[in-house]
């Protein structure tokens, strides 16, 4: 394990294997990642380790034959050369969607309802009491919410923002989709853009959806729109966002994700219009133990010759 995951996962672990876990909770440094593929019969990597073909290059014939990632999107491990070297690499796919779903509605809210305007007011001693036409915020009822991406997460987003919140959902992905709520496919990301009051971010991170979001699509946005990232950072052009926000051609944004993390711009955190949370999408105990037992599950029928469940 290359962090600390909860006990139980740890204790369901020690079961199955002779366990290593790593105390340290930042990535692995590069020899870590090496000593990892040469040393160990699974690893249970998570965000931040970073397999890139050269990791898997420097080991040639690892005891390594398993990623069993902990966490859905994996767009830190090169599949492909993982692949190349045989390694099989899963993920935890289901654990994760309605934490993070929740997670969106939060920024969503906090951003359309400016929370975090309104609590740094509270805090800084600034609040002189309330009046009528105060942090005034976009009402949700009624409004269209535009997801990017109607993956099981976009899905859970969309769902919460129907039958929660009365929006109206329109939503832009590869295919369309057979839903079990009203929705509108937008041919282009623009077109989506264009028609929505709150737009979601909810595709997976990799070399396909970078900077999905960038200057073009914010410029299709309306004044008053917000935009959301639960995803991962560099799906949308940060700097372009931040462009936006400072010159006030969107209404706002939230977010959970950054493009070069743990590094959030100064220029973002010196933004009344902007929401920053520190990634956590799936921060809960029981989000995290399934999540570590799937990783768990995939490593005990990887090694037990089963099909493993979740293979990316
Ligand atoms: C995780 C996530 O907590 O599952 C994912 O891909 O983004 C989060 O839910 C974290 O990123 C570890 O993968």
């Amino acid at each position: 394990m290359t962090r600390p995951l909860p006990q139980e996962v740890q204790d369901e672990a020690a079961k199955h294997f002779d366990v290593t876990v790593r105390e340290n909770t930042a990535p692995m440094n590069s020899d870590e990642l090496r000593a990892g593929l040469r040393d160990y019969d699974g690893v249970i990597p998570t965000l931040g380790d970073l397999y890139t073909p050269q990791v898997f290059d420097d080991v040639p014939d690892p005891r390594c034959r398993i990623l069993a990632n902990f966490g859905v999107g994996y767009n830190h491990i090169d599949v492909t050369a993982a692949t190349a070297a045989g390694l099989v690499v899963t993920n935890t796919p289901g654990a994760v969607t309605e934490a993070t779903a929740d997670t969106a509605m939060t920024l969503i809210l906090m951003s359309c309802r400016r929370a975090g305007e309104g609590e740094r007011l509270v805090r800084a001693g600034e609040w002189e009491g309330w009046h009528p036409t105060q942090l005034l915020g976009l009402h949700l009822g009624g409004r269209t919410v535009g997801i990017v991406g109607m993956g099981r997460i976009g899905q859970a987003i969309a769902r919460r923002c129907h039958s929660g919140f009365g929006m109206k959902v329109a939503y832009h992905s590869r295919s369309p989709k057979t839903l079990d709520f009203p929705a509108e496919r937008k041919e282009s990301l623009s077109d989506l853009a264009r028609a929505v009051d709150v737009m979601v971010v909810a595709v997976p991170g990799g070399d396909e959806t970078h900077h999905l979001v960038d200057a073009k699509v914010l410029a299709a946005m309306q004044p008053h729109a917000h935009l959301v990232n639960i995803a991962r950072g560099n799906v949308v052009d940060e700097a372009a966002l931040i462009a936006a926000l400072e010159q006030r051609r969107i209404g706002g944004a939230g977010l959970d994700v950054y493009e070069f993390e743990p590094k959030v711009p100064q220029a973002l955190k010196a933004l009344e219009n902007v929401v920053l949370l520190p990634h956590i999408g799936t921060a809960a105990l029981e989000v995290r133990t399934e999540m570590g037992l799937m990783s768990v599950e995939n490593l005990r029928a990887f090694f037990a010759g089963e099909a493993v469940p979740n293979p990316v």
